[in-house]
């Protein structure tokens, strides 16, 4: 950790002091409580005996082809293994198990595409086509163990290649469409994919952007693990093609046999990889495995939500790309049995009242989206969300960064009817599910807390010496015991794994954000305490966006802190000292933006550049961000003491005035 952490989590606690004079509270209707799936006996009962209650609603939620006999094992740390000797099948238990118990006919997925365009898939229909998609990759040489890099929008084959996957026992890798070309490449040959679905493109309000190219760019260079690249016809657009390399999907999938019985995979047989920012420029490919993965996101999407599968219709809001739509998206929905929504585009187009003219036409009763889009409709006016009947809402869900309680009062008043409650659920790609959050049918509300670990979770608070803080205070978040959907490892990096997780506190695993428990013993998330950003919730890492700018000729050193940002939660800052002729140079920032873009991903490009003289360092050579971070907030620039030459505070402020 830098030697900013302390400081940094000092700041958040500031804003933590007002928060905590927050004392609004909000207990469950008793009609809500009275109906509600998890009732306020499940945290005794899951605490007193965690494994065997994860063992139990392992059985309850999934199929098993084989029955386990042991729950976890903890006989390796930090390496856990969950139900070791069961088999089952994450594809068999999303969708045929609902055919064969007579569900066929309920809708699975009604999708929404951005220019309007819409499909349902029953539970019977899309058994059928990931039956064909899997018919299809088996026959391009696709089996267990074997990776499948996916570059897909938000469209149903998102879910059914996925699917497919799991099904066959192959590890899927799931890119977000906002990475880079560069981004691609490096994260398929981390995992040595040996095939890579995509689409030629998608839309974005109203244009087609274009998926394919960037494939092709990624594979330009030899040496890659690529066989075959499938591509999904969505926008229309001309396509280069690699004659024997690319397939269309309608030519590979489509016409596939729907026979396919699927098999019993080991519990611990890999289910997922996918990359996320750390604290260094190289993104970790976080490993996922079967069974623990699958108990864990069912129970949490049935408990935090209150699902009740016959009735509810369920849309979360992210993107495949995220870990969000892995675990409430492809997976916990389908093994529940739910309904749910996917919708392609972004809240506004062609209008900022999309959102809610998709809540008003599929009837969503538990809606579940991101701090960053809630106060983009703040901003926006109550007036729009005001024109649709949102009264099918029930349930509200926040996930991605700590929603601050002004947004949380506007999401349960405006888009709740003063009356559904909402959920604050923190997790982490790591933990692959919900960990802390309320129940709605149990916990009085607090907005702006995630407040309880969930039955059978075990997390604390600790000082920097790993002793549990009393109720009232702050420090570290840390998760004590196992759990089912923990990330097994880093894809290819045990030691990596160790070293992020398990080094700092012994015998627990440190998430890397800092929290605070209120009077009554209630967690308060504070944000990341490490190098990590977290832009509109997404995480990305300063260092890898410094090593970007620094791979440019004319920069010669390059600093990112992540700037409070009333919408976006954080936004990108960037200050960089150029080279030689560079600094006359009028386009400059321009062009660095676009070189970030280029070699991360449009999501990572800086909102602003500053062309410094000097960065702050301390005699040892640390940038000292949390100055910069002063500076990118608008402050007076803090204690600069231990700075090897104090004078380069003033340095700083003299060139961005002039
Ligand atoms: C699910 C997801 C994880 C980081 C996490 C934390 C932040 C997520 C939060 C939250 C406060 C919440 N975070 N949910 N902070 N309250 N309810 O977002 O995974 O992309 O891996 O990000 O996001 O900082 O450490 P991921």
């Amino acid at each position: 950790m830098s030697e900013d952490t302390t400081t940094a989590a000092e700041s958040n606690g500031d804003a933590l002091e007002n928060l905590l004079t927050e004392n609004r509270q909000f207990p469950p209707s008793a009609d809500f409580a009275a109906n509600a799936v998890v009732k306020a006996g499940e945290y005794e009962a899951a605490n007193a005996d965690r494994a065997a209650f994860w063992g139990k609603q392992a059985r309850e939620l999934l199929s098993w082809t084989k029955d386990f006999t042991k729950t976890l094992d903890w006989s390796n740390p930090p390496f856990a293994t969950w139900f070791d000797d069961g088999e089952l099948n994450a594809s068999y238990n999303a969708l045929d198990r609902h055919v064969e118990a007579g569900n066929g006919d309920r809708v699975a997925i009604y999708f929404e595409g951005e220019p309007g365009d819409t499909r349902t898939y029953t539970y019977a229909q899309l058994t059928e086509e990931v039956k064909k998609a899997t018919n299809a990759f088996e026959a391009l040489g696709v089996s267990r163990g074997d990776r499948v890099a996916v570059y897909l929008p938000m469209i149903p084959e998102a879910v059914i290649t996925l699917l497919a996957c799991a099904r066959i026992g192959a590890i899927h890798s799931v890119v977000f469409g906002g990475f880079s070309a560069e981004a691609l490449r490096s994260r398929i040959d981390d995992a040595e994919a040996k095939l890579v679905v995509t689409a030629d493109g998608t839309f974005r309000r109203g244009k087609p952007s274009s998926l394919k190219p960037a494939v092709d760019e990624a594979l330009t260079a030899p040496g890659h693990t690529v066989e075959h690249v499938v591509v999904v016809k969505r926008n229309g657009e001309d396509v280069n093609w690699v004659e024997g390399r690319d397939l269309w999907w309608d030519d590979t999938v489509s016409t596939a046999s729907t026979e396919h019985t699927a098999v019993g995979h080991p519990a611990e047989h890999p289910l997922f990889i996918l990359y996320t920012s750390g604290t260094t420029g190289k993104p970790k490919g976080i490993l996922h495995t079967t069974g623990g993965y699958l108990t864990q996101t069912a129970y949490t999407h049935k408990a935090v939500f209150d699902l009740h599968p016959e009735t509810d219709v369920f849309w979360c809001t992210a993107d495949v790309g995220w870990v969000t739509g892995h675990s409430y998206v492809t997976y916990a929905p389908l093994v529940n049995g739910a309904t749910q929504v996917i919708y392609e585009g972004t809240p506004d187009s062609p209008h900022q009242g999309r959102f809610w003219e998709i809540v008003e036409k599929y009837k969503v009763s538990i809606l579940y989206t991101a701090p960053t889009a809630i106060r983009t409709f703040m901003k926006w006016g109550e007036d729009i969300p005001a024109k649709y009947d949102l009264s099918s809402i029930r349930v509200l869900g926040s996930v991605g960064e700590p929603i601050n309680p002004e947004a949380w009062m506007w999401y349960r008043r405006v888009i709740g009817a003063d009356k559904a409650p909402v959920v604050d659920t923190w997790w982490q790609t790591e933990t692959g599910a919900i960990m802390i959050a309320p129940l709605p049918g149990v916990t009085s509300a607090k907005p702006g807390s995630a407040q309880t670990p969930l039955p059978g979770i075990a997390v604390d608070v600790v000082d920097e010496l790993g002793a549990s803080v009393p109720d009232g205070h702050g420090g570290y978040l840390v998760i004590r015991e196992p759990w089912p959907a923990m990330l097994r490892g880093i894809w290819g990096d045990n030691e990596r794994y160790k070293s992020t997780y398990w080094a700092r506190f012994d015998d627990m695993y440190f998430a890397g954000d800092g929290a605070k428990k209120d009077a009554d013993g209630d967690v308060w998330l504070l944000g990341r305490v490490d190098d990590v950003m977290n832009v509109s919730g997404h995480r990305l890492s300063t260092t890898e966006i410094e090593s970007a700018l620094v791979s440019h000729p004319s920069v010669a050193e390059a600093a990112v802190v992540g700037a409070a940002d009333e919408t976006t939660g954080q936004a990108v800052v960037a200050f960089v000292i150029l080279r030689g002729s560079a600094v006359d140079d009028p386009d400059i920032v321009t062009t660095l933006r676009n070189h970030v873009g280029h070699e991360i991903g449009p999501i990572a490009k800086p909102k602003t550049i500053l062309v410094v003289p000097e960065l702050p360092k301390t005699r040892s050579g640390k940038i000292m961000r949390r100055l910069l971070k002063d500076i990118a907030e608008g402050r007076e620039a803090g204690d600069s003491s231990t700075l090897a030459d104090n004078t380069v505070m003033n340095q700083i402020s003299d060139s961005l005035k002039a």
